[in-house]
C-alpha cells in the first residue's frame, strides 16, 4: 500500500481497517490510494479532537522532528530543566521500541508516556490520542511529543500539535533542507542542535544550512542549541516562552491553530 515505506497502516489506526472498522468494507474497485485517503483523513479528523484535548486545558503542544540521535531526547531534557519550575511539562515519546526516551524524561519529575510504533515510522494522531487519554494532563501548559527519528513520514501526519519543530544537528550535514524540503517545510522553528560539536565538524556551515532552508520559502527561526551542555538555549526558551503566551491569547480569542503538515506526503505515502 505504501510504496515508500509500508508506514501507513499502524498499531493506531488498523482497527479502522479490521472487524467493523470504517474502512473495514472495501468495495470492489476501490484502489489502495482512496483507503489511503480514508485512513488520512480519519487521522486528520483525530486529530483535530486531539487538539481539543490540548485547547480545553489551555495547553501548547509541540511536535518534534528530526533524524534518529539528533538530539530531541537531549533537547527536552534541557528544557524541563530550565523551565520546569515555572510550566507543567509532559511528554509524549515516541519510539520504533523501548521505553528509554520516557524513562529519561520521568527522571526528571515530568511525566511522560511511551508509544512504542513497532514497525511504523512516524507517530500519527491515534496512537497520540491513547497517550493523551493515559496522561494526567491536570496542571500541564507544554506537551512535547517527541516523534520517531526520521525525515521524511512524521511531515505528513497530523498529531493534534499546534507547532512543529525540526531538528538539524550539526553531524548530518548542512544540505539536510535541500534533500529533505518536505520536512523543513513543515517547521515552525529548526532547532541546529549539537553547536558545541561546531569546531570539529568544520565543514557544517549554519550560514549554508539557512540558506538552503530560505530556499524553501521558510521563514522559520533558526536557533542554535548545544543542550547536553545545557549552553546557547536562550533563543529556543524564548521562542517556546513566546509561543506558549501567544497560544493562550489565541485561546482567549476562541481560537486555535494548525501546523503545516504537508500534503506532498500524500503523495510520498501513495507512491504515485
Ligand atoms: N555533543 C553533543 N551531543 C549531544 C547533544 N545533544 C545530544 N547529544 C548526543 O547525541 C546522542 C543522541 O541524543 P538523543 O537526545 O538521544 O537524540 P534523539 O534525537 O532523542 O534520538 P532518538 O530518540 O533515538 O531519535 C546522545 O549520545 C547524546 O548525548 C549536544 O548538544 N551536544
Ligand atoms: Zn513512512
Ligand atoms: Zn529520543
Ligand atoms: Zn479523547
Amino acid at each position: 500500500m505504501c510504496d515508500t515505506c509500508g508506514c501507513n497502516i499502524t498499531k493506531g489506526n488498523q482497527h479502522l481497517l479490521t472487524g467493523d472498522g470504517k474502512l473495514s468494507r472495501v468495495h470492489e474497485g476501490t484502489t489502495a490510494v482512496s483507503v489511503l485517503r480514508g485512513l488520512l483523513s480519519e487521522n486528520d479528523h483525530q486529530a483535530a479532537h486531539n487538539r481539543e484535548h490540548f485547547d480545553r486545558r489551555g495547553i501548547l503542544a509541540i511536535n518534534l522532528m528530526s533524524s534518529p540521535g539528533s538530539g530531541k531526547t537531549a533537547l527536552l531534557e534541557a528544557s524541563i530543566d530550565a523551565l520546569g519550575d515555572r510550566y507543567g511539562i509532559a511528554v509524549i515519546e515516541g519510539d520504533l521500541e523501548t521505553e528509554n526516551d520516557a524513562e529519561r524524561i520521568r527522571a526528571r519529575g515530568v511525566r511522560a508516556v511511551q508509544i512504542a510504533t513497532g514497525t511504523a515510522c512516524h507517530l500519527d494522531a491515534h496512537m497520540v490520542h491513547d497517550a493523551v487519554h493515559d496522561l494526567d494532563l491536570d496542571g500541564i501548559d507544554l506537551v512535547f511529543i517527541e516523534n520517531v527519528g526520521n525525515l521524511v513520514c512524521p511531515a505528513s501526519f497530523d498529531l493534534g500539535q499546534h507547532r512543529n519543530v525540526t531538528l538539524l544537528s550539526v553531524t548530518e550535514g548542512d544540505d539536510k533542507p535541500a534533500k529533505y524540503p518536505v520536512m523543513f517545510r513543515a517547521a515552525d522553528a529548526v532547532v541546529l542542535s549539537k553547536i558545541d560539536l561546531l569546531p570539529v565538524m568544520d565543514d557544517f556551515e549554519p550560514s549554508r544550512a539557512e540558506r538552503c532552508l530560505r530556499d524553501l520559502a521558510s521563514r522559520a527561526p533558526v536557533l542554535r542549541v548545544a543542550a547536553r551542555k545545557q549552553a546557547d538555549l536562550g533563543s529556543w526558551l524564548t521562542w517556546l516562552e513566546n509561543e506558549i503566551a501567544s497560544h493562550r491569547k489565541r485561546l482567549e480569542a476562541g481560537q486555535t491553530i494548525r501546523p503545516a503538515i504537508q500534503p506532498d506526503g500524500m503523495r510520498l505515502h501513495s507512491g504515485g
